[in-house]
């Protein structure tokens, strides 16, 4: 059996008072006073966001714009622009794509991305994050907070900790202690009903949560109990569901020093093959498979790739491609990857597949 102890890469993007920050971009005016976006209030509008002068004043999403306006009587309310926001939407999505396909956008402005299988030393999870926070800067001139940690809830709580313009990482040694000191309105799920209930029981922290045993959680708290209990314990094995079909599946590993040539590159070629197997099994890929690729990158930085088709990935032709690709430069090798190409027809492929479970970690 394959070892299925993976860590996994997981990065929540959000920007920050998106609606807001579009307008404030555009109309230099709107900066650095407090304003929203929404209908007016004669018209017994509701605010859709505002920006964080004005949520200094407790103005908030959702809220009446008459109510805001007794917050904030100088609040200056702006009508919503919905055509810039998705076009804003669309430029940071192709953005998340130079990075990874794994992209599970949530609204216009939020996504998760599973960057597992880069597992290039020099592009790290928060390496990508830095360069998709900067890239966004720069392409529309609006600020992203990012969140990177080893799963959604942890990635997505770390998002929101440094909000505007924030990165947070927790790394895997960090989960545990991060998720303890968390209130419990953290937890997706719980709202001020379930909130309020567990303060009546004292449960106030997710260290508290630990506490409690499954069986009781249940009982208090019926299906939701199981959320809780995971949770708590910064435990979420939800996958990042990509909305496009995935075309490929595929793991990759960058050295840190050249490797020579075939003769010395057998047990690594292994234990990608391994990894390789464990990503097509998480993404249930198998009957998918259409052909076998290699990719290379020769320490001149030039790279190959070569493929064969009608194989089901089996692990003499990734030798078999390797020695063809190897050949073209015959150079010492800096990244070697392994994938398979996927068919786009048949009944499950054109699902969206579940993606990703974890590699083991390579480093
Ligand atoms: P959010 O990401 O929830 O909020 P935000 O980006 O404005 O602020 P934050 O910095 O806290 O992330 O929502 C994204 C956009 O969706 C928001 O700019 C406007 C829109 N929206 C609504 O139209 N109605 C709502 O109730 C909420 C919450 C958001
Ligand atoms: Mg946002």
């Amino acid at each position: 059996m394959y070892p299925l102890t993976m860590q996994r890469k997981i990065i929540h993007i959000d920007a920050d008072c998106f609606y807001a920050a579009i307008e404030m971009r555009d109309r230099p005016e709107l900066r650095g006073i407090p304003m929203a976006v929404g209908g007016s209030a004669e018209r017994r509008g509701v605010l859709t966001t505002c920006n964080y002068d004005a949520r200094a004043y407790g103005v908030r999403s959702a809220m009446p714009t008459a109510h805001a306006m007794r917050l904030c009587p100088q609040l200056t309310v702006v009508p919503p622009q919905m055509h810039k926001y998705r076009e804003a939407s669309q430029v940071m999505r192709g953005i998340f794509a130079e990075f990874t396909e794994v992209i599970e956008p949530l609204s216009l402005d939020e996504a998760y991305l599973d960057v597992s299988e880069i597992t290039d030393e020099t592009l790290t999870a928060t390496r990508i994050a830095k360069a998709i926070r900067a890239q966004v800067r720069e392409s529309l001139d609006i600020t992203v907070s990012a969140g990177v940690s080893v799963n959604k809830f942890v990635a997505k709580v770390a998002s929101d900790w440094q909000k505007p313009d924030g990165l947070t990482v927790v790394p895997p040694d960090e989960v545990d202690a991060f998720v303890a000191a968390l209130s419990v309105t953290k937890i997706p799920g719980v709202g001020a009903v379930t909130a309020d209930k567990m303060h009546r029981y004292g449960l106030r922290t997710c260290a508290d949560v630990r506490g409690w045993s499954l069986h009781d959680l249940r009982r208090r708290f019926g299906k939701f109990g199981v959320v809780l209990h995971e949770r708590a314990r910064g435990r979420d094995e939800r996958l990042v569901q990509p909305s496009r079909v995935r075309k490929s599946v595929s793991v990759e590993r960058t050295f840190s020093e050249d490797v020579s040539g075939p003769s010395e590159w057998a047990p690594i070629i292994e234990r990608l093959y391994i990894n390789l197997m464990e990503r097509i099994e998480a993404a249930k890929a198998w009957h998918a498979i259409d052909k076998a690729f290699i990719k290379l990158k020769f320490n001149d930085f030039t790279q190959t790739t070569v493929e064969r088709a009608g194989t089901k990935a089996v692990e003499a032709d990734y030798h078999d491609l390797l020695v063809e690709g190897w050949e073209r430069k015959a150079r010492p090798v800096r990244l070697i990857g392994l994938g398979v190409r996927l068919m786009d027809d048949g009944d499950q492929v054109s699902e969206r597949l579940p993606f990703s479970d974890p590699p083991l970690a390579e480093h």
